[in-house]
C-alpha cells in the first residue's frame, strides 16, 4: 500500500498573549445634576471624569436644563443626561460615579440636600435590579422632567409618552449645550 501523504495541520499563529475574554460594552444613561457652586463646570468635569473611567466612552450628551429643586430646597439645578458605553459592571460603575461626586466636593448632610454634583445611573442596558445599594432603572426616573426631557433627546424609545405627559406640569427651561467634547467652544 502506497504511503499516505502526511497531512499538514494548520499552524496556529504564534502569540505571546494568553487568550482573554473580551469584556462586553453596555450602553448606559447617566443623569447629571448640580445646584451648588460652578454648576456647568462641575457637569463638564463629570463628563471628562466619566470619559476617563476604565473601559468607558461618553457617546453623547443631552442639552442642559435648568429647573427649581423638585421635592427639595436650594438654588436652581442644572441637569443633563449622558449616554455612555462601558465595560464596568453596574456596581463598579456606581462606585466610580460616587468617587467623581466626592472629587467634586459632594456632601450629604441630609437626603436631597443641595449638591455640587449628583450622578445617577438612570438605565444600564435593559438590566432590572433592586438591591440596597443600586436600583435599576433609577426608581424616580419616570417622575421627573429634569431626567425625562434630556433622556428623551438621546433615547426616545426608553421614555414612555405617558411619563412625559405626567411631568408636563413641571417648570423646566432648556438652558443650551453643555459645551463639552466636540461642542466645546
Ligand atoms: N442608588 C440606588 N440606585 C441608584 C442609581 N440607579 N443610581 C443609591 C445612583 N444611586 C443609586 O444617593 C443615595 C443612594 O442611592 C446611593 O448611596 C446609592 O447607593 P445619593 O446620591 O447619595 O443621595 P440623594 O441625592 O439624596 O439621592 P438621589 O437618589 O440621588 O436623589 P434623587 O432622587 O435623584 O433626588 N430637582 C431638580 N430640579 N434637579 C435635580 O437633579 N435632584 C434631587 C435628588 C432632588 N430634586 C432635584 C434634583
Ligand atoms: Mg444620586
Amino acid at each position: 500500500m502506497p504511503a499516505q501523504p502526511r497531512r499538514r495541520t494548520a499552524q496556529r499563529p504564534k502569540t505571546t498573549e494568553s487568550p482573554r475574554a473580551v469584556a462586553q460594552e453596555t450602553r448606559a444613561w447617566i443623569g447629571l445634576g448640580a445646584n451648588l457652586g460652578a454648576r456647568e463646570a462641575a457637569l463638564r468635569g463629570a463628563l471628562a471624569g466619566m470619559a476617563a473611567l476604565p473601559g468607558t466612552r461618553v457617546l453623547r450628551v443631552s442639552s442642559l436644563y435648568r429647573s427649581a429643586p423638585l421635592d427639595a430646597g436650594g438654588p436652581d439645578y442644572l441637569n443633563a443626561v449622558a449616554e455612555i458605553a462601558t465595560t464596568l459592571p453596574p456596581l463598579a460603575l456606581l462606585h466610580a460615579l460616587q468617587a467623581l461626586e466626592q472629587a467634586a466636593g459632594r456632601e450629604r448632610p441630609y437626603r436631597n440636600a443641595p449638591r455640587t454634583l449628583d450622578l445617577d445611573i438612570l438605565l444600564y442596558g435593559e438590566l432590572q435590579l433592586a438591591t440596597d445599594t443600586l436600583t435599576l432603572p433609577h426608581p424616580r426616573l419616570h417622575e421627573r422632567a429634569f431626567v425625562l426631557l434630556p433622556l428623551a433627546e438621546l433615547a426616545p424609545e426608553r421614555v414612555a409618552p405617558e411619563w412625559l405627559a405626567g411631568v408636563a406640569g413641571q417648570v423646566i427651561e432648556r438652558w443650551g449645550a453643555v459645551g463639552w467634547g466636540k461642542d466645546a467652544s
